[in-house]
């Protein structure tokens, strides 16, 4: 068992505004959370669980970072941070900043100015699962729930991969996985660890600051015996609201008030559940729920789970209303429909699209190119095609549809803000144009926050106001689908920008180590209009059937074909006369005749598999994946994901 407890400082105490400064030396540790695999992970100064940053609202904080990885580029996002003024110091690499090199360091300086339970981790190729993700809190001495509790207390739960992401990326985009089934986590974690002991005391109030850092799976979440009570979500306090379970995807937070019992004579199991609709296979050998305990007595014993569920019902978090009552705001001066779509391109690998958009990084980070393209900066084709870029006015009301054409959940994060969930449709509900629906049924207090999920083949509207000059990606936040193009790029009143905004030395210097240039369009191109040379996907597919699925199909159809003769030779032949006692195993006499039949019928059975359809499309499948490396085994195959 571990105490793993995050202890927090407790700035909250110092009221004047302070800078408060983190010295990262980004490197290469080793470690083994779940005890069953000991691997590289990424740690800061040596050490992994990485450091909870903390600071109080008004604080200025400054991050040195060096990389010290070696084989890796880097960079630090800030997650649910608003950034406002400070849109380069926000973390995507290729999009506000150049990815920090190998011996190369980078100054991150911003201002704080929300409350809330946040987190960093980096932005850079899908890196944050090798171990780069930690708490970052942000004490409010304002805070109007401070009198309610007695004690501080950061949870967090994850997922976790024995395998590296870099191999698990190549396995993932591959010819070799054409259904785009996302490798699937040995482990899920408690603060970074496994057999989490929280020590508690009886008739005490805890207000428990949860985050999920992981890669990909959403967790339920319950503590036996306790109800919570939810002030906050990614940020944004809301009025107290009651819960037995929530749910947390991934990069979603929940601060929430639990009361200890008053008797101290057992301990409770604290259970998070990975939500296992997200995974295409479920290997044997995994454990997808982590148990950690509320220990009101260590001599007590710990016991097992007494619940384990077989359907969650979780909190619904659309319920919640913000604290301060902000109402829905106006009708949208603009409307963004974006459909999700998962699809195989020319090289045989399964992609994510915001229509018929796959993100591919530019050649200059989008804000770069923002800051030198003078008047074009508001014309979005300088921003690439593959950036998949909007340009907003100043303070324009943006109303964004998200139709999931997809069968799997996605959490959708925007950057640089939280949103007003304005409607949320239930699974398999179609687009939202099909559901006619209309704004008279949208909330009239929505809730806010800055990840939420978008159900299996459902719709989701949001509303913000473009109140926040920069350059912020919207995208899904299971990395997976981060690296295989679910992004877009919205670029916010870039004139502003251009009046205020002037990137440091050392962010310049930063491109220069990696040779990354910094003016010019997506392309790297000074005639701004011209795009010739920008990064682009791999070509669509070619339209039919290619020269390999020809062959494949036509084998296919032949050895369907023979089966069929086979059984058809076989079933008009002559039966020898056989007693079937001769036939049964023995101890299973009871059941003799039904296992004659049942021997023949599987023998026709599996010939008419050959000669279905699906059985030839499983061929045709399988005729490509042969051609590709099977060195990552972790993943196999795994099924079609469209029923
Ligand atoms: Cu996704």
């Amino acid at each position: 068992m571990t105490t793993r407890l995050f202890p927090l400082l407790g700035l909250a105490a110092l009221a004047k505004a302070a800078t408060v400064t983190y010295d990262f030396s980004i490197d290469w540790v080793t470690a083994n959370p779940d005890g069953m695999f000991e691997r590289p992970t990424i740690g800061i100064n040596g050490k992994w669980p990485l450091p909870i940053m903390e600071a109080n609202v008004g604080d200025q904080v400054i991050v040195n970072a060096f990389n010290n990885l070696g084989d890796q580029a880097t960079s630090l996002h800030f997650h649910g941070l608003y950034m406002n003024g400070s849109t380069h110091m926000d973390g995507p690499s290729q999009v506000t900043q150049c990815a920090i090199y190998p011996g190369s360091s980078f100054t991150y300086n911003f201002t704080v100015k929300q409350p809330g339970t946040y987190w960093y981790h980096s932005h850079t190729k899908g890196q944050y699962p090798d171990g780069l993700r930690a708490p970052f809190i942000i004490h409010d001495p304002n805070n109007p729930f401070k009198d309610m509790y007695d004690e501080e207390l950061v949870l967090t739960v994850s997922d976790w991969y024995h395998d590296q992401m870099p191999g698990l990326l190549n396995f993932f985009i591959s010819k070799a996985n054409p259904t785009g089934a996302e490798p699937v986590p040995n482990s899920a974690l408690l603060n970074e660890t496994q057999n989490l002991t929280i020590p508690v005391e009886p008739e005490r109030t805890y207000l428990f600051r949860m985050i999920n850092m992981g890669a990909f799976a959403g967790q339920y979440v319950w503590f036996e015996g306790h109800n919570i009570t939810i002030l906050e979500v990614d940020g944004i306090y809301t009025q107290p609201a009651e819960a037995d379970m929530i749910y947390l995807s991934a990069a979603q937070r929940c601060s929430f008030l639990l009361t200890t019992r008053n008797s101290t004579t057992e301990n409770f199991p604290i259970v998070a559940s990975m939500d296992t609709t997200l995974f295409d296979q479920l290997p044997e050998d995994l454990n997808y729920n982590v148990t950690g305990w509320l220990v009101y007595d260590s001599k007590e014993p710990l016991p097992e789970p007494a619940i384990l569920y077989e359907d969650f019902d979780p909190f619904d978090d659309m319920t919640l209303i913000p604290w301060d009552n902000e109402p829905l705001l106006g009708e949208p001066d603009r409307i963004i429909t974006l459909d999700v779509i998962m699809d195989n391109l020319g090289d045989g690998a399964n992609y994510a699209f915001f229509n018929n958009i796959t993100y591919v990084s530019p050649r200059v980070p989008s804000l770069y190119t923002a800051l030198n393209a003078g008047e074009l900066a508001t014309d979005p084709r300088i921003y690439g095609e593959y950036t998949h870029p909007f340009v907003f006015e100043k303070d324009e009301i943006i109303e964004l549809v998200i139709n999931n054409i997809d069968s799997g959940r996605h959490p959708f994060h925007l950057h640089g803000r939280s949103f007003q969930a304005v409607w949320r449709s239930e699974e398999e509900a179609g687009t939202f144009e099909d559901s006619n629906v209309t704004s008279e049924s949208f909330t009239p207090i929505p809730m806010k926050r800055d990840t939420i999920v978008l159900f299996p083949e459902g719709n989701l509207v949001l509303r913000f106001r473009a109140d926040n000059p920069g350059v912020w990606l919207f995208h899904c936040h299971l990395e997976w689908h981060v690296q295989s193009g679910l992004i877009a790029t919205f670029v916010e009143a870039p004139l502003e920008l251009q009046k205020e905004l002037v990137i440091p030395k050392n962010h310049i210097d930063a491109c220069e180590a990696a040779g990354v240039p910094t003016v010019g369009n997506a392309a790297a191109n000074l005639d701004y209009l011209d795009l010739t040379g920008q990064n682009m996907p791999p070509p669509p597919l070619p339209a039919g059937f290619t020269t390999k699925g020809i062959v494949a199909m036509v084998f296919s159809c032949i050895s369907g074909i023979l089966g069929v003769a086979v059984i058809a030779w076989y079933g008009f032949a002559d039966v020898p006369k056989e007693e079937p006692s001769t036939i049964v195993a023995p101890g299973k006499a009871a059941g003799a005749e039904g296992g004659v039949v049942e021997g023949d019928g599987n023998g026709s059975g599996s010939g008419d598999d050959a000669s279905s359809p699906t059985a030839q499309k499983e061929t045709v499948v399988g005729t490509i994946s042969n051609n590709g490396d099977d060195e990552i085994t972790a993943s196999g195959g795994g099924r079609d994901r469209v029923p």
